[in-house]
């Protein structure tokens, strides 16, 4: 059937689609090698950070220890009251961060891994001044477990971007349908009685950063931090989302009239603050896709915190009444503030739909009977 030329031709033809095979297979081996070493020159770069006045920023290739070196910065002398400015880009700053959660340690055990942090949750770089002073708000109710695992990362993260900064844990009261965007409100009001913040980052407790590039300064305009988060798969789930993480400045703040108070139960409120940046006349920043990366720690639903049914209604309407619900009405009662080793806990009745139960009446002055049955 086939004469001897075309078996000739067929052969040549083996032999030749042979060759390219071969010679895919060696480029891919090359390729691999090359890569190989690239990853072992990124991970020596990391782990000395080589100075101060490096203004790269050390990367590691495929994740490192957030607490890597950290130490050295303990052992940093202090250079009295006349601290020089910190450098620009912090040399101290690692690319990606391995975020495996667990909690397997106690808080005392994290307390002498970050022994600069101070009472309160509040920290300042030994060695030169911060650039930034930036406050944590974390709307909190009985998530022990993501705050413990939270403060574990979160602490060494912002100690290598050398910011001063604090945090606050805002805690709401009671068993009462939860209300995040108002206990926000309670956080910036509380935070900027401390200090003059340049920055509020409203942080959900179980969302754990996973690139130290990812900076926690304000921008020129309200930030959505949280851009790529793995439950998204690392893709922003919609344009407007405006949750999770976020970053204002108290002029972007007091420009938007604050937070929402009226959201009770889960979902919309985020939507209704990131429409408050629009009317208010700003606009959405936000840092790529590489950098903005944070890993959810998994749960279940909370107690006390069903799905708001009001939310769309109250959506529609946010353009008629932003001015007259937010900071300049929320009312709420401190509890307690107690200054924890690794952060300031806010214990605050929000009240409820029908607004604050009455002040508790004041203690009772000691009647005369009373007094002499105590003497005895
Ligand atoms: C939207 C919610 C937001 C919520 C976002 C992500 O649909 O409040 O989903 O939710 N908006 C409304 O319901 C109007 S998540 O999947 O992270 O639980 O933040």
């Amino acid at each position: 059937m086939f004469s001897f030329q075309s078996k000739k031709i067929y052969l040549f033809m083996f032999l030749g689609i042979q060759l390219v095979v071969i010679a895919l297979f060696s480029r891919e081996a090359y390729k691999k090698s090359v890569t190989y070493f690239i990853h072992i020159l990124r991970k020596d770069n990391a782990s000395i950070p080589t100075g101060r006045n490096q203004t790269s920023t050390a990367v590691v290739a495929n994740g490192g220890d957030v607490y890597a070196n950290l130490s050295r910065l303990s052992k940093a002398h202090s250079q009295g009251e006349n601290l020089t400015y910190c450098p620009k880009t912090s040399p101290l700053i690692v690319g990606r961060i391995n975020v495996r959660i667990h909690s397997n340690f106690t808080m005392q055990e994290l307390q002498r891994k970050n022994p600069l942090v101070v009472r309160g949750g509040r920290y300042r770089p030994p060695d030169c001044e911060a650039r930034h002073r930036t406050a944590i708000i974390i709307p909190y109710r009985d998530r022990e477990h993501h705050l413990k695992v939270l403060l574990y990362f979160l602490h060494p993260f912002l100690q290598r971007q050398q910011l001063n900064y604090g945090f606050y844990v805002i805690h709401q009261a009671g068993n009462y349908t939860y209300n995040k965007a108002k206990l926000m409100n309670v956080g910036f009001r509380e935070a900027m009685k401390d200090e003059d913040w340049d920055c509020l980052f409203f942080h959900d407790v179980d969302l754990i950063p996973e690139d130290n590039r990812n900076t926690y300064v304000c921008d020129a305009n309200p930030k959505h931090v949280s851009v790529a988060i793995d439950k998204f798969g690392y893709e922003l789930p919609y344009n407007q989302v405006f949750g999770g993480v976020t970053a204002l400045s108290p002029l972007h703040y007091l420009k938007m009239n604050g937070f929402p108070n009226n959201y009770w139960g889960w979902g919309g409120e985020d939507d209704d603050i990131g429409d408050r940046v629009s009317l208010a006349g700003m606009s959405i920043s936000r840092p790529s896709l590489k950098v903005g990366r944070y890993k959810m720690i998994k749960h279940k639903l909370d107690k006390g915190n069903n799905a708001n049914t009001k939310r769309f209604n109250l959506l529609r309407k946010t353009r008629q009444t932003w001015k007259q619900d937010g900071m300049n009405t929320v009312e709420s009662r401190v509890i307690s503030r107690e200054y924890h080793p690794l952060y300031t806990n806010i214990t605050v009745d929000v009240g409820t739909k029908a607004g604050l139960p009455p002040p508790p009446p004041p203690p009772k002055a000691a009647t005369m009977a009373d007094q002499i049955q105590h003497h005895g």
